[in-house]
């Protein structure tokens, strides 16, 4: 048993992307999106870095989002095992191009927009809260090729045109929103976060700055919009966050720690406070950087501010200026870290770091004083089945067990947590990797890295731990 009490609304449940589920990737009508151009294997990092523009699949590579776990056709049976565990929400994303399959067509596809209404009717049916992304490493594939996506002017009324017609559909189904999922991914893994791709001698900050700004400008607009079209909603931004823990006490580390940080915070303090940060201007001057902005933004950006502040906790990450130090990275939500001589490390290479949750929650909260959704968190890790067609999770439950534990902590702390919806309660596709192999869920779905398997859907042992946890509400997690 714990020491602390969860809300009593919390909102326990997971949260998939369309990307990475659905497969299904041109039924009825939908369009190519960034996922569609990335294969497994070699090419895949390149690609998402932006530095291979493509704009169709490529002959004789293997593309594991074309069918993923085809939750577009599964949807039913796996929101009923959601359901048996007793979630109160589920995180989804809608495809940007099912709805609009070239991103600029004049009417919506509509078996696109009824694919999502009959799925956000399964979940009302259970009782599950439909959390949903409207931009979840998507962008339509035509408007990449057309107009180089987010680095236009053009996306932002796009965007808008998108988010105005999903709310309007279902403005009396889905209370909780979310505008770009890792809004700040833009600047890790381009292509990925935002359709960027680059042209040899191209200025690639200036290009991801722009970029970020237009996103920024369009978040605003759907903030705007939610909150005319559907009263009561809540929306909020989404950050790929973990703190930056300086190597030392070295001042020069702490301080590029703080700047490391600012580089994510960067985002948010605009969709949340409303205006860029005084540090960011600076970082422009420094740079060389000059952003095109039109003379509406600045009120835009001020008046319709995020309600919640989302984000994702896998790691957290630490950074030295010592050059023998830094020879020593770790990889972790692709964030450059150098390796924590404290903490351990998942398969992949991912920090684990349980306290650095409560860390990073206390300190979101400080910053910004609005409610934290924690909409991402788990372990990826290589399962087993038994011969008995066991899967015996026991790391899983022990990677979660702790996490939950140290957010418990932080609410304690008075930190306002709305709800925790972890990552892949299903298995489903690896965002970095592509792999089938990295596996989140408490659903085992037997499909490989080549894409080979019956696509059936398995309890694991961490299923039953997560009903007993929800059913608790957080207080029984088989201490
Ligand atoms: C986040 C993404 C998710 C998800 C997760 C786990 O960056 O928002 O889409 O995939 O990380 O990452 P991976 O799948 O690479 O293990």
């Amino acid at each position: 048993m714990v020491n602390y009490t969860f809300p009593k609304d919390f909102l326990w449940g997971g949260a998939i992307a369309a990307n990475q589920a659905e497969g299904a990737y041109l039924e009825d009508g939908k369009g190519l999106t960034i996922v569609d151009l990335l294969p497994t294997g070699e090419k895949r990092r390149d690609i998402m870095k932006g530095n291979v523009p493509s704009f169709l699949p490529l002959e004789g590579e293997f593309y594991p989002s074309h069918e993923a776990i085809d939750f577009y056709n599964h949807y039913k049976e796996d929101i009923a095992l959601f359901a048996e565990m007793g979630f109160k929400a589920l995180r989804v994303s809608i495809a940007w191009s099912r709805i609009f399959p070239t991103g600029a067509d004049e009417e919506p596809n509509e078996a696109g927009l009824k694919f999502y209404d009959d799925l956000f009717n399964v979940l009302i049916k259970y009782n599950i809260q439909p959390v949903v992304t409207l931009a979840h490493f998507d962008v339509p594939v035509n408007l990449i090729e057309k107009y180089g996506s987010w680095r236009n002017r053009k996306l932002v009324d796009l965007f808008e045109a998108y988010a105005k017609t999903v709310f309007t559909r279902y403005k009396d189904k889905v209370k909780y929103w979310m505008t770009f999922n890792e809004i700040n991914m833009l600047l890790h893994l381009p292509f990925l976060g935002a359709g960027l791709a680059f042209e040899e001698g191209e200025n690639k900050k200036q290009i991801q700055y722009q970029a970020a700004h237009h996103q920024l400008v369009a978040s605003a607009l759907a903030v705007k919009a939610c909150h005319e079209i559907i009263p009561g909603a809540k929306i909020g931004c989404m950050l790929a966050a973990g703190t930056f823990y300086p190597y030392t006490c070295n001042p020069d580390d702490v301080f590029q720690a703080m700047e490391k940080d600012r580089e994510s915070y960067f985002f948010i303090d605009v969709q949340s406070r409303g205006e860029y940060p005084p540090y960011a201007m600076r970082f422009f001057k420094d740079h060389h950087l000059t952003i095109q902005m039109e003379p509406e933004d600045k009120d835009i950006l001020k008046n319709h501010t995020v309600d919640y502040i989302g984000f994702s906790y896998y790691s957290s990450r630490t950074t030295s200026t010592d050059p023998e130090v830094i020879k020593n990275m770790t990889s972790g939500n692709v964030f450059g870290s150098v390796s924590n001589p404290f903490v351990a490390k998942s398969e992949w290479g991912w920090t684990i770091d349980p306290k650095g949750f409560r860390i990073t929650a206390n300190q979101l909260y400080d910053r910004y004083q609005k409610p934290l959704f924690v909409v991402e968190n788990g372990l990826g890790a290589a399962d087993v089945v038994t011969p008995e067609g066991e899967i015996k999770d026991d790391y899983r439950i022990e990677y979660l067990k702790q996490h939950i534990a140290e957010m418990g902590e932080a609410i304690q702390d008075g930190v306002e947590i709305i709800g925790y919806t972890s990552w892949g309660p299903i298995d489903i596709v690896s965002a970095s990797s592509g792999e089938m192999r990295k596996r989140y869920g408490y659903i085992y779905v037997d499909r490989d890295n080549e894409g080979k398997g019956t696509l059936n859907r398995i309890k694991k042992k961490s299923f039953y731990w997560y009903k007993n946890v929800i059913q608790s509400n957080g207080e029984n997690f088989g201490e």
